[in-house]
This record gives structure tokens, sequence and C-alpha cells, in this order.
């Protein structure tokens, strides 16, 4: 799906601003909506949890209603006109002039629906979107189904039944971020000619001193009859290849290559024409491949610096904010770090057009957290399967020509220890699904969780194995020297495996300002003991290619016994204030090159 540009051919209406807002509870709208009673402004796009100090703000359950009056210039009569929603969480209906035009379920990734006719260029419509933020053991993320936790982990609550007498409905996220809703992300229309460009594929390769860039256009509306063509324009603004046809191969002489910074993350543009309408894509000529036990970008051996990261905020929770997203960026280049993981979701396209241009590698994740029941019970019974693919689908449809983008994800932390067959059956099957998405074919990867790593027999078969381990932390507490033995235990099985391996979190809470001349758990100085110690344990193992701390920054959670303000085991704290832990990254990454670091 292509990101929604401004240009000669296509007009932009951001539906940015204040919307109307109400919550409501979990009954399902239905065909027809009309706009609620008494609706209090809400800011979009926002999460809207945190812009209202009441309890039934934070803690909701079920449906909130947005409306918006949208007035559609004159001048764009004649044009297809597109309403385009970037994320509505977790699921969606909208309205226009109280129909329902479009539903949508996943909380994360973009869908677009054509109002050509229904909000016609010169009228006045009434716009209404119905945003669920229900989770459930059939949504990505997974929540635990409501009550389903109750009795035997309560004491003085006897049962389910007795609890459902008297206690709320509420979600019960079976991961660890705030269960942030509503319009997370721009609402937009868009204009195309009638006959319009629907979708670009670009796919780069290196030969020799030339770049080879494999492109496809797929055209959509009345087939006109107009040519395609093609042309790679370089940053200078110089075209420097052309073609014609939906669907051919340019080569780029003396190519300047997309590398991670602090080399250049020299970007060229595509220009794609047909009959009325242009589109501009941006692309790297850049590769990524799995050989053996290196992860080669542009055929070097590359070493992952970086984190787990979120979209979280105070005040806009999981909203769009693009200055946090400069400054974060700035805080990576700061940490001499190269790449992070959009844990635990497929983040706003944004980000990925900023990590293009500043030379970020990304792991680009599916919302499929949660598929854990703890060993309680099978879950790859829950009904996900078919959502997961669509997820996946979608997400590849999303990002597959971004140069930031070089893994694959396809979830986070599911069993894969309890049903160790099962979880072979599910996550190879996606393995093999997702290869066949993605047109660059780009390494593939689930990240398992901490577990009985000789049983798990799924983790083994990805193209890198990313393992998160909380050695010294959830297990082994506080006790380092034992945390060190047991990752070396582990580095040893893996080191069979003749895969590459990665950690893709491992980390200690650390309450910013508290601090011990002995380290002891929650303390600053703690925190970088914690990472100085795993960290020269890595240093020895040439399979080893990558380090994500988890988590850049602090972040915020639901409330519970576990979590006091939120995760702490941020490098920096929620405002962005860094730890000692960020100073210790700093020195270490300065001296870690991207390239040829484990020989
Ligand atoms: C994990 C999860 C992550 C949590 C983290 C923690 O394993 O993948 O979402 O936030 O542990 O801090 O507990």
């Amino acid at each position: 799906m292509l990101y929604p540009r401004e240009n000669e051919a296509r007009g932009l209406i951001s539906l940015a601003g204040i919307w109307d807002f109400k919550l409501g509870d979990d009954a399902e709208p239905g065909e027809r909506l009309t706009r609620p009673e008494a609706m209090e402004p809400i800011a979009v796009p926002a999460s809207y949890n945190d812009q209202k100090d009441v309890p039934d703000y934070r803690n909701h359950y079920g449906f909130a209603y947005y409306a918006k009056k949208v007035k559609v210039p004159r001048m764009f009569a004649g044009q297809r006109l597109v309403l385009r929603i970037d994320a509505a969480t977790h699921a969606a209906h909208v309205y226009v002039n109280g129909t329902r035009i479009a539903s949508h379920k996943g909380g994360f990734l973009p869908f677009e629906v054509e109002v050509t006719d229904l909000m016609p260029a010169g009228s006045e419509a009434e716009l209404l979107i119905a945003v669920d933020n229900r989770v459930n053991n059939g949504t990505l993320p997974i929540g635990n189904e409501d009550m389903a936790f109750f009795g035997s982990d309560n004491p003085g609550v006897p049962s389910v039944e007795a609890a459902k007498l008297w206690r709320r409905k509420q979600n019960l996220p079976a991961f660890d971020f705030f269960n942030y809703a509503g319009l997370n992300r721009p609402v937009r229309i868009y204009t195309t000619p009638l006959s319009y460009i629907e979708d670009l594929t670009i796919v780069p390769d290196i030969e020799g001193k030339n770049g080879r860039v494999r492109y496809e256009v797929a055209l959509g509306g009345a087939q006109s009859g107009a040519d395609v063509s093609v042309e790679v324009v370089d940053a200078a603004g110089e075209t420097v290849a052309a073609a014609s046809g939906a669907k051919g191969s340019l080569v780029i002489e003396n190519a300047r290559l997309w590398n991670p910074y602090p080399g250049e993350p020299y970007l060229y543009t595509m220009r794609v024409r047909y009959g009325e309408d242009v589109y501009e894509q941006t692309f790297g000529v850049r590769t990524v491949k799995v050989c053996g036990t290196k992860f080669l970008i542009n055929g070097e051996p590359f070493y992952f610096k970086g984190f787990g990261k979120h979209e979280d905020s105070a005040f806009h929770g999981r909203g769009l904010d693009e200055c946090l997203n400069v400054k974060d960026v700035n805080l990576i280049h700061w940490l001499h770090a190269n790449s992070f993981r959009t844990s635990h979701y497929p983040y706003a396209e944004e980000m990925y057009e900023l990590c293009d241009r500043e030379g970020i590698v990304v792991i680009d994740e599916t919302p499929a957290v949660g598929i854990n029941a703890g060993g309680a019970k099978n879950p790859y019974e829950y009904p996900i399967l078919e959502h997961h693919k669509d997820v996946l689908r979608d997400m590849i449809a999303r990002d597959k020509n971004h140069p930031c983008v070089v893994m694959w994800s396809m979830g986070n932390e599911p069993d894969s220890e309890h049903f160790p067959e099962a979880a072979y059956d599910y996550w190879h099957g996606l393995y093999e699904y997702t290869h066949s998405l993605d047109p660059a074919d780009r390494p593939v990867t689930f990240v398992c969780c901490q577990n009985n790593y000789e049983r798990d027999l799924a983790t083994r078969t990805m193209d890198v194995v990313c393992i998160n381990r909380y050695y010294g932390w959830y297990n082994l507490s506080g006790d380092l020297d034992a945390a060190c033995y047991a990752w070396n235990m582990e580095l040893d099985f893996w080191e069979k495996q003749g895969k590459p391996v990665m950690v893709t979190e491992y980390g200690a809470d650390a309450v910013a300002g508290i601090h011990e001349c002995v380290p002891e758990m929650f303390s600053e100085e703690f925190q970088v003991e914690f990472y100085k110690r795993q960290n020269a344990g890595f240093d020895k193992r040439s399979f080893f290619i990558g380090e994500h701390v988890w988590n850049f920054a602090d972040f915020g959670t639901i409330q519970g016994v576990m979590r006091v303000d939120g995760n702490k085991k941020g490098l920096f704290t929620r405002e962005r204030r860094p730890k000692l832990a960020a100073h210790y990254f700093r020195q270490r990454w300065e001296k870690i090159d991207n390239f040829g670091y484990k020989k």
C-alpha cells in the first residue's frame, strides 16, 4: 500500500486536529450510526487514554466514538478520493453520514476506502469512526479472555462466576505495554486521478559497481491505455536510469549504496508516471542476506547495536509524535547505536522514512505478542492464524520498499517450549508464508522468550535466532555470576546450531536517581553492571551478531505489582534523560563498528 503523498497529480487533506469524542461500551455498533450526544474534544492523532485525567479514559473497555465534519474542496472534482486511516487501535468501523462504509481489524496498520461518491468534491460530510480497544485470544496483540484469571490466583474471590457479579469489564493484556487506543496515527483524504498508480514494488540488488533495480507498478481504475514510465533520480535531482512498462528492471551505473549510519544511507527516488498520475518513492540500493552465521548488509557482516523500542510518550500515549521520533533518532546516533526492533507492532510509516534517511536499521515486527499461556494451555488453539497472516501480508505490503527494514519479525515471545510441535507447525508455516510475501525475500524470524531452548523446535529454524533473555533479572535475580554462567551454557548450545544468534531483549529495571556503591537491583549501577558482565560473554562468540537492549526508554504499562509507574528498563527515562547505562553503551558502541566486528 502506497504512503499518501501530495504532488503535481495528487492532493491531500489532513484530518489532524481536534475531533469530537465519546466513550461507548462493548456493544457492537450496527450498519447505521448517529452521532452520539454530548461529545468532548479529543486530539487526533493520539491515544485518547491520557488526554483527560479520569479513570474512564484510562481504563476504558470497548468502543470509543470519534466524529468530524469534513469539507471536501471543490477543486478535487473529477478526482478519485480515498480516506486513509493509518492506525485505529485495535479495530474500527467507519461511517459517512451515518452509513457504515468500512471495517478493519488490527490496530497498527493502515486501511483505506474509496469515498469519491460518498464524500464528493464540494460537499460536507460527517465522518464517524467507532474504535474498539478490546483484546482477547482472537486479536493481535493477545488479551487474556476477560475473567479467565479469576479464581485460583485471587484468594478471596472464590470463582469466576462470583467475580462476574461485581467486577467491571476490563482488558487484561497478555503484553507488557499500556493498551493505548484510539486514532493513534494520521487520518487523511488523498486524491488520485481516476486511472491511477495503485502500488509500486522496488527490489534493489548490487551487480559489481552497479545497482540493479527490479520494479513493478500495479495500476488501478479504468484502464486508460496510457504508458507507464519510470525514472530513477539521484539525490541531486539527476535522472540516472529510466524505463517504460509496468514491470521491468533498471541499471544504476556506479550506484551509491544505502549503508547504515555513520556510513552513507544514500537514497534514490523512483518516479513513476501513468497517464495523469505521478508517484515518487525513495529507495536504497542495498542487499541483505544471511550467510552461515553472518548477517550481511551489502555483503559485509553487520553487528546489531540497539534496542527494542516502543511508540510511547506522555500525553500522546502511542500517538504519532514526529518531534519525538526525530529526538529518538538523534539519541540513537548519540549512542552510536545502529538499529532497533519495532517491538511489539509495526510503527507509524513516518518513522521508517526517517530511518531510511538517517541510516537506522530496523527489524519490523507484527503485533503478534502474547501467544503464550504460560504452559497452562496450548495457545495455538487460539483463533489467530488467519488474522496473523493478514497482518504479515499488510505489514510487508506497507513496508517492503524501505531500505531500513532488513528483517521481518513475525512476533514476540510465543510459547515455543510447552507445545513445541504445535509451535513449530505454526511458526514454520508462517515463516514460509512470510518469505513468499516479500519480493526482496528478507530474512525472517520470530523472537523467542526465555525458555527451555533444548525443547524448543521452532526458534532454531529461523534465519536468525533472536532470543530474549532475562538472566540476572527475572531468573537468577541479582546474581550476575550465575547469570553469566547460564548465558554461557546457553550460548554453547546455540554455537552448535550453526545459525547467527542475537539477543533481542535483555535488561534490568533501573529507577533513575537510585544510586548505590554496591550495585543492587533497580539501581542505575546495577543496570550498568548487568550489561557489562553479559556483553563480555557476547564479545567472545563469533556467531553472536547483535545486542538489542530492553528498552530504549522507560514506557507506560498497565498497573500491577510488577511495575512502578511503568517499565523502567530504559536506557533513557520516558522523558529521554540518560541513565548511567546510556553513557556506558555510548562508550561501548563507539568502539564497535557496524561491519566486521565479529571475524
Ligand atoms: C519481555 C517482553 C517485553 C517486556 C519485557 C519486560 O520479555 O518481550 O514486552 O516489557 O520482557 O520488561 O518484562
